[in-house]
């Protein structure tokens, strides 16, 4: 299934009075406090976030997965579904492949069908945290950690694999998260276990072609219940610069404990030139996995205040790869990844409001309540109309939900691919 562009413009057409009419409101308010929308519109048009193939049929718990119809079953459709969101946003150019799950058959006619949507190959992942049919060895005891040289081994190799098929697909860098860890005290030698996955990383490094990066994602629990090897970001920010120069460190936003100051952990990342990659999604307890935005839009936007200013101020680190890493128990997982990407360019439209140079001035006279004033009236801004008008410009719908629904999205998929169909993944 494909959205034509007509069908956008209909459903465009039936909100476009009201969108000028707030557009034109907003846009006079923030001129006149000194803002450039056009510049912001264009920073907004420009940001793209990379959808993990994963995400696209129904996610699960350990107690069950409840499928969702009309779920892609071939990598092929998960493109197709890429496509679709990103038709109606404009913002989801990428999709984020997982290896096992999604090894491609024919090279070429992936490719063709991704750049007819307009969709590039971002970030490729491992998975050494399941064994996989037929394999020698067994990851139960970890991975690329793990006490027998023949697991580490194996682990290695697949990482290895794993870049290679990126590598035909026009991906540049490889991201690895390891569930390597322990249920309980005694298990593990802390410092064998690091040593171990330090080595390892190191020979992944030197497979990486010269224009990769990698990306090492850190957790600090989950499945490991006791501890887990690369528990936080200062372990991974060890084991990127041990690696070299082309190693990253990557947050991703539910890998933290409560109350984590995420937003610290990005700054001093960054200033160190360090941070890679950013997964994004929310959540209340955990690694809950659940929607951007959907229970601390303040922390998000929190985040997205420094890191615009890392893009702005550290040149030292390099483009991030932006990723959603969620999962959809119980919504339409497309309607659920629209949500997210709003989610995403509402918190990164609102730190663009923030006039730095007026914060820095606010900090040097130590004005407490300014500095909060400056953050909280960007925060307080409804930006959406700037999002709409970013996305309509490039062929978007005004409103994708809306838009999702009206054209019958769902519906249409069932019928093309039936009801029973299930996602490879989890
Ligand atoms: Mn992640």
């Amino acid at each position: 299934m494909k959205i034509e562009q007509n069908h956008i413009q209909d459903t465009n057409n039936k909100n476009l009075k009201s969108h000028q009419e707030h557009f034109d409101f907003l846009s006079h308010n923030l001129s006149n406090k000194g803002a450039n929308v056009n510049a912001i519109i264009k920073k907004l048009q420009d940001f793209q976030v990379a959808i993990p193939s994963w995400a696209l049929g129904a996610g699960g718990t350990r107690f069950g997965r409840f499928s969702f119809y009309g779920e892609p079953s071939s990598l092929e459709q998960k493109i197709e579904d890429v496509g679709l969101i990103h038709s109606l946003t404009q913002t989801a150019g990428a999709v984020s492949l997982h290896i096992p799950w999604d090894i491609p058959q024919d090279y070429n006619a992936i490719k063709e069908l991704a750049s007819g949507l307009d969709i590039k190959f971002d970030a490729v992942n491992s998975n050494t945290f399941q064994d996989q049919k037929n394999a020698k060895e067994s990851y139960k005891y970890g991975s690329l950690s793990n006490t027998s040289e023949a697991v580490r081994q194996q682990a290695i190799q697949h990482n290895l694999d794993v870049i290679n098929i990126g590598n035909k697909l026009g991906s540049k860098s490889l991201t690895v998260w390891l569930a390597d860890g322990s249920c309980f005290p005694g298990q593990n030698n802390f410092q064998t276990a690091l040593q171990n996955t330090e080595n390892s990383l190191k020979d992944i490094y030197k497979g990486l072609p010269t224009d990769w990066s990698m990306l090492i994602e850190y957790k600090p629990y989950e499945p490991n219940f006791y501890s887990t090897v690369i528990q936080d970001w200062g372990t991974s920010f060890m084991l990127a610069n041990a690696c070299g120069d082309k190693a990253y460190s990557l947050v991703d936003l539910g890998h933290h404990l409560p109350n984590s100051n995420i937003e610290q952990i990005v700054s001093i990342l960054m200033l160190k030139g360090k941070l890679g990659g950013f997964h994004f999604n929310d959540s209340k307890y955990g690694d809950d996995d659940l929607t951007v935005g959907s229970i601390k839009p303040y922390a998000l936007f929190l985040i997205f205040n420094e890191l615009v200013y890392g893009m702005q101020n550290n040149p030292q680190n390099p483009d991030l790869a932006w990723m959603i890493d969620a999962s959809h128990n119980v919504k339409d997982p497309l309607e659920d990844l629209i949500q997210s990407l709003e989610a995403i360019q509402e918190a990164y439209a609102k730190a663009l409001l923030v006039d730095q140079d007026v914060l820095k001035a606010a900090q040097l006279n130590n004005d407490v309540v300014k500095c909060q004033e400056i953050l909280q009236d960007a925060y307080r801004t409804d930006v959406r109309p700037l999002l709409a008008e970013a996305r309509s410009k490039k062929g978007g719908a005004l409103n994708p939900i809306q838009a999702y629904r009206s054209l019958d999205v769902r519906n249409s998929l069932i019928k093309e691919r039936g009801k029973n169909t299930v996602a490879t993944g989890l």
